[in-house]
C-alpha cells in the first residue's frame, strides 16, 4: 500500500485566482486527492499561499497595510473561496509561517556547509525616493534596443530582449516613478545551481515518458541552456530572514558573513516550495492542536517527507508550466543539496541519513486563456473565483475546468462553449438521467428500489460496457490525464441514458412489471454508481445524488466486478431538486458585457 503525497503550485498571496490559476494546479490536483482517498489510500493533499516577495510588499502598501495583516487578510479570502470550491486541502498554509522559516533556514545553512552556496557582492539598483531596492522589474526606462519607453529592467515586453537594469536609458523607479535612483554593491547568497546540471539531467532522463513531454521539454532546455548560479537573497524587509550567525563553516573552511548578510531575507522562490514541507508541519500542528495536543513529534510530519518512513510515499506535484523549471531545477538542487556532498573528484556521496523526499511524478499543465488572450488580474478581464461563485455552483467550473484541461495544448474559455458544454453534460446527460429515473422510482415504485425480476441480455451488456468503461476512467485517473478522465466519465453518464431509453421502463410497466422493476433497478444502481465516480470531479453535486439514494458520501470508487449491485432492494430514494439548472442564452450576453468578451482582433 502506497501514501500519496499530492502539492499544488502555491497562489500568490496578492489577489484572488482566476480559473486559469484553478485549471494548472489546485483543482486538478483535488480531483487527483479525491480519486486518490476514494481509492482509500492515505492521501495528504497540501498548498498554501505564497506570501514574500516585493509584489506583495507592494500590494500590501497600495492597500495601506503593512504585509503581515495585508497577508493574514488575504489568506482567509483564498481559504474561504477555496473551501467554496470544494478544494479538499488537508492544509492550507502559509509561507510566512514559523514552521516555513525554520524549515528554510535550516536548508539554507546545510547548503552552505555542504558547499553549495557562495557569498557574491552584485551592484543593485537603489531607489533613494522609495528608499528601497528596486528588482530588475521594478526599475524601468526607455529600450536601447527598440526604444520603447516603459521596458522593464529584466526585460523588455515590446521587443522581447532581456535586459539588465543597467542597459536602461532614462531608468527610473516603477514604484514611484523617481529618477533618484543609484547603483549600490549589495552582499548575497548564490546557489551553485552549476554543479547539478548532470545530476539534474540523469533525474529527467529517468522521467522521460513517464512526466508530460511538456514538463520533460521545459526541464532539459533550462539544461541545455546551461545553469546558472542563482541569488537566494533579496534585500526586502518582509520574508524569511538569513540569519547567518549560527552556521558552521563550509568545506573550505569559510564561515558566512553574518553581518554582510543581516537584513536580507531569501527570494521568495527559494522558500515557497519549502513550504510544501513547511504547510505539512504545520498540518501536524493542527492535528494536534484538533486532538488537544501540543506540539506534534517531528515523525508525525517528516513520515511524509523523509527517508526511510516516507519510503513509502509517492509524491505528486501539480503545476502550470511557468511553474516547472523552479520544480524541475531550483527546488532539485535544494534538497539534493542537503541530502548530499559533493567531493573533490566529483563523487556525490549522502550526507543525511534521513534524505528529504523528491518528487516522483510532476503534472504540468499549459495555460487556460480567456477568449485566446490573457487572464488579466490588473484589467479585471476574465473569471476570478470569487465572481464565477456569484454566479453558479463551484461543480458547474470544475467540471467544465476538468473537461477542458490544458494538458496537451493551451485550451480558451468563452462563455458560448462554456454554456454550450455544461448544459449538455450536466444539464442533459447527468441532471436528466438522475431526474429521471428517480422520480419514476417515486410514481410506480413508491420510492424505493425495487426487487424482482432477472436481468436479462439488456443488463448483461450493460454490466460489460460499463465495466469496460470504469477500468478504461480508473486508468486515466491514475495517469492523471484529467480532460480524457472526464470524456470516460461522460460516456459512463451515456451509457446510462442509452440504457434506459431502451430498456424504457415507463412503458414495460404497462405489461410486464418484473421488467420494469429490473429496468428501474439498474437505473437507480447506474445513480448510486455516478454519485462514486462523479466525486472526484464535482463532489458537492455527488453527495446530493449519493443522498438521493441512500448512499453514503464519499463512497468507495468501484472496483472489479458488481458495479450494478450497489442497493439493497427495498432501499428509499428520493429526488433531489433539479442538479443542473441550465444556463440561458441572456445570462451568457449579461455575462460577457460584465467580464469582457471576444476582443477586436489586435487589441
Ligand atoms: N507562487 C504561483 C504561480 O506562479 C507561484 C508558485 C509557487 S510554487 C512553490 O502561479
Ligand atoms: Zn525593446
Amino acid at each position: 500500500m502506497t501514501r500519496i503525497l499530492i502539492t499544488s503550485a502555491l497562489p500568490y498571496i496578492n489577489g484572488i485566482k482566476h480559473l486559469g490559476t484553478l485549471a494548472g494546479s489546485m483543482l486538478p490536483a483535488d480531483v487527483f486527492a479525491r480519486f486518490q482517498r476514494s481509492l482509500g489510500r492515505d492521501t495528504l493533499y497540501i498548498c498554501a499561499t505564497d506570501e514574500h516577495g516585493t509584489p506583495t510588499e507592494l500590494a500590501a502598501a497600495a492597500a495601506g497595510q503593512d504585509p503581515a495583516t495585508f497577508c493574514a487578510e488575504q489568506h482567509a479570502i483564498q481559504a474561504d473561496l477555496a473551501r467554496r470550491f470544494g478544494l479538499s486541502f488537508d492544509h492550507f498554509g502559509r509561507s510566512s509561517s514559523s514552521r516555513n522559516h525554520r524549515i528554510t533556514q535550516m536548508f539554507a545553512q546545510t547548503l552552505w556547509e555542504n558547499g553549495f552556496l557562495e557569498e557574491r557582492v552584485t551592484q543593485q539598483v537603489y531607489s533613494n525616493a522609495d528608499q528601497r531596492f528596486l528588482p530588475d522589474r521594478y526599475v524601468i526606462g526607455t529600450c536601447p534596443h527598440c526604444g520603447y519607453d516603459a521596458a522593464r529592467g529584466d526585460q523588455c515586453e515590446n521587443c522581447t530582449r532581456v535586459l539588465d537594469p543597467a542597459d536602461l536609458i532614462k531608468p527610473r523607479s516603477a514604484v514611484s516613478g523617481s529618477s533618484d535612483i543609484e547603483i549600490r554593491d549589495s552582499k548575497h547568497l548564490f546557489l551553485r545551481q552549476s554543479l547539478f546540471s548532470d545530476r539534474l539531467r540523469a533525474m529527467i532522463g529517468a522521467k522521460q515518458g513517464d512526466w508530460p513531454l511538456l514538463v520533460t521539454s521545459i526541464a532539459l532546455k533550462w539544461l541545455d541552456e546551461g545553469l546558472q548560479d542563482r541569488g537566494i537573497t533579496r534585500d526586502l524587509e518582509w520574508g524569511v530572514r538569513v540569519n547567518a550567525a549560527d552556521w558552521g563553516p563550509n568545506p573550505d573552511g569559510l564561515r558566512p558573513d553574518a553581518e554582510g548578510l543581516a537584513g536580507k531575507v531569501f527570494y521568495v522562490w527559494f522558500d515557497a516550495p519549502i513550504e510544501y514541507i513547511g504547510a505539512t508541519w504545520e498540518w501536524a500542528d493542527a492535528q494536534a492542536a484538533a486532538a488537544g495536543k501540543g506540539p506534534p513529534a517531528a515523525s508525525e510530519w517528516e513520515k511524509w517527507w523523509r527517508a526511510p518512513e516516507a519510503d513509502d510515499v509517492t509524491y505528486v506535484q501539480f503545476m502550470g508550466k511557468d511553474n516547472v523549471p523552479f520544480h524541475t531545477v531550483g527546488f532539485p538542487c535544494t534538497l539534493i543539496g542537503v541530502n548530499e556532498r559533493l567531493d573533490a573528484a566529483g563523487q556525490w556521496t549522502s550526507a543525511n541519513p534521513k534524505p528529504w523526499k523528491r518528487v516522483d511524478r510532476l503534472k504540468g499543465f499549459n495555460w487556460l486563456d480567456y477568449y485566446g488572450g490573457k487572464f488579466s488580474t490588473s484589467q479585471q478581464r476574465g473569471v476570478f473565483m470569487d465572481h464565477a461563485l456569484e454566479l453558479l455552483p463551484a461543480d458547474y467550473w470544475r467540471w467544465w475546468v476538468i473537461a477542458n484541461a490544458p494538458e496537451t495544448s493551451d485550451a480558451t474559455f468563452t462563455w458560448e462553449q462554456f454554456r454550450a458544454q455544461v448544459n449538455a453534460d450536466l444539464a442533459d446527460v447527468l441532471g436528466n438521467f438522475v431526474n429521471r429515473i428517480i422520480k419514476f422510482a417515486e410514481g410506480r415504485f413508491e420510492g424505493a428500489v425495487p426487487a424482482g425480476g432477472e436481468p436479462g441480455p439488456l443488463e448483461i451488456q450493460l454490466a460489460k460496457d460499463v465495466q469496460a468503461k470504469i477500468i478504461e476512467l480508473t486508468e486515466l485517473m491514475e495517469a492523471m490525464e484529467f480532460r480524457k478522465s472526464a470524456q470516460a466519465l461522460r460516456q459512463l453518464w451515456v451509457l446510462g441514458n442509452g440504457y434506459l431509453t431502451e430498456a424504457a421502463p415507463w412503458t414495460a410497466i404497462k405489461t410486464d412489471p418484473d421488467r420494469a422493476a429490473v429496468a428501474v433497478r439498474t437505473g437507480l444502481n447506474l445513480v448510486a454508481l455516478f454519485a462514486k465516480v462523479s466525486e472526484p470531479f464535482m463532489p458537492a453535486t455527488a453527495q446530493t445524488i449519493a443522498a438521493a439514494v441512500g448512499e453514503a458520501f464519499p463512497g468507495r470508487w468501484p472496483q472489479g466486478q458488481g458495479a450494478l449491485e450497489i442497493l439493497p432492494p427495498g432501499r428509499k430514494v428520493a429526488a433531489p431538486e433539479v442538479l443542473f439548472r441550465k444556463i440561458e442564452e441572456t445570462q451568457v450576453v449579461e455575462w460577457v458585457a460584465r467580464f469582457g468578451g471576444a476582443e477586436p482582433a489586435g487589441s
